[in-house]
C-alpha cells in the first residue's frame, strides 16, 4: 500500500472597485484560483503528471488541462459552483487518473462574514486528500519512496552517487548482483529483495507515523478554531 497526499482548493477575493483590472466582465465580482498542490506546498510533480480542471459551463474552455506544476487555474467570475479536478499520475505509476471535487468558495459565512468582506480577507477553503494505491508498480514505488528528484544544482551528469552516475557511465560495468549469496558474495539479489522487504515494510510503518501526526495537527486546528470563532464571540 502506498499513500500520497495532497492539498486542493480555492482562494478567492473580492474585486476592488477602484483598482479593477481591465478586460474583467462587468459582472464579475471576485478574482480567484483553484488549486492542487503538495503540502506545505512540497513538489508533487514527480507523481503528479496534469491536472483537468472542470469549470462551470458559463466559463469559456471550460476543462482546462494543467500540463505541469503549478496546477492551478485562475478566473474571475461572480457566482460559486463545484470544480471536478482530474488528476493524470506518472506514467510509471499505470493508473487510471483519479478525481477530486471542489466547491469554490467566494462568499465568507458565519457570523463575522460582513466583518472580513469589509476587511477584503480572502475566503480560502482547502481539504486534505489522501490518495492510496494498493499495489503500486515498482517504478512508482522506488520514485515514491526517493522522494521529491534532488534538486537540479545537486544533480547533472555524473554527480557523484546520482543514479545517472550509476547507470550512465560510460562503458562501467553494470551495477548487477549475483542472485545466490555466496560466502565470497556476501550480498546478493536475494538478500537485497528481502532488504527491500523491510524496506517496504519501515516506509509503512513511517507513513503510519505520519499520519498520526497529520490526525493531531488536524486535531490542533479545530481546537485552535474553535477558540478563535469563542474569542471572535466575545469580541476579544
Ligand atoms: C450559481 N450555480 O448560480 C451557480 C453558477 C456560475 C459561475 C455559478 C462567470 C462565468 C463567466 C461565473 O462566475 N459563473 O461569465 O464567464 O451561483
Amino acid at each position: 500500500m502506498l499513500t500520497i497526499h495532497a492539498v486542493y482548493g480555492s482562494v478567492a477575493k473580492l474585486i476592488d472597485p477602484n483598482n479593477r483590472p481591465a478586460n474583467i466582465h462587468p459582472e464579475h465580482t471576485h478574482t480567484w484560483s483553484v488549486y492542487v498542490k503538495g503540502v506545505n506546498d512540497a513538489d508533487i510533480s514527480y507523481w503528479l503528471k496534469k491536472v483537468q480542471f472542470k469549470l462551470h459551463e458559463t466559463y469559456a474552455n471550460s476543462t482546462r488541462m494543467i500540463e505541469g506544476p503549478p496546477f492551478v487555474v485562475e478566473e474571475t467570475g461572480w457566482g460559486e459552483f463545484e470544480v471536478t479536478m482530474k488528476l493524470y499520475f506518472v506514467p510509471e505509476a499505470n493508473e487510471k487518473p483519479g478525481t477530486l471535487w471542489h466547491q469554490l468558495k467566494l462568499h465568507h459565512y458565519g457570523e463575522n462574514a460582513e466583518a472580513a468582506k469589509e476587511r477584503r480577507e480572502p475566503v480560502v477553503s482547502q481539504s486534505y486528500e489522501e490518495i492510496m494505491f494498493n499495489e503500486p508498480t515498482e517504478a512508482f514505488f522506488d520514485i515514491m519512496t526517493t522522494g521529491p528528484p534532488i534538486p537540479q544544482a545537486g544533480r547533472g551528469k555524473g554527480a557523484k552517487g546520482s543514479k545517472q552516475a550509476a547507470l550512465k557511465g560510460k562503458g562501467e560495468r553494470t551495477a548487477e548482483i549475483p542472485y545466490e549469496v555466496s560466502r565470497e558474495n556476501a550480498f546478493s539479489s536475494k538478500t537485497e529483495a528481502a532488504e527491500m522487504d523491510r524496506l517496504r515494510e519501515a516506509g509503512k510503518t513511517v507513513d503510519m507515523m505520519i499520519k498520526e501526526e497529520r490526525d493531531k495537527l488536524m486535531k490542533l486546528e479545530k481546537e485552535v478554531e474553535a477558540l478563535r470563532i469563542e474569542a471572535a464571540a466575545r469580541g476579544v
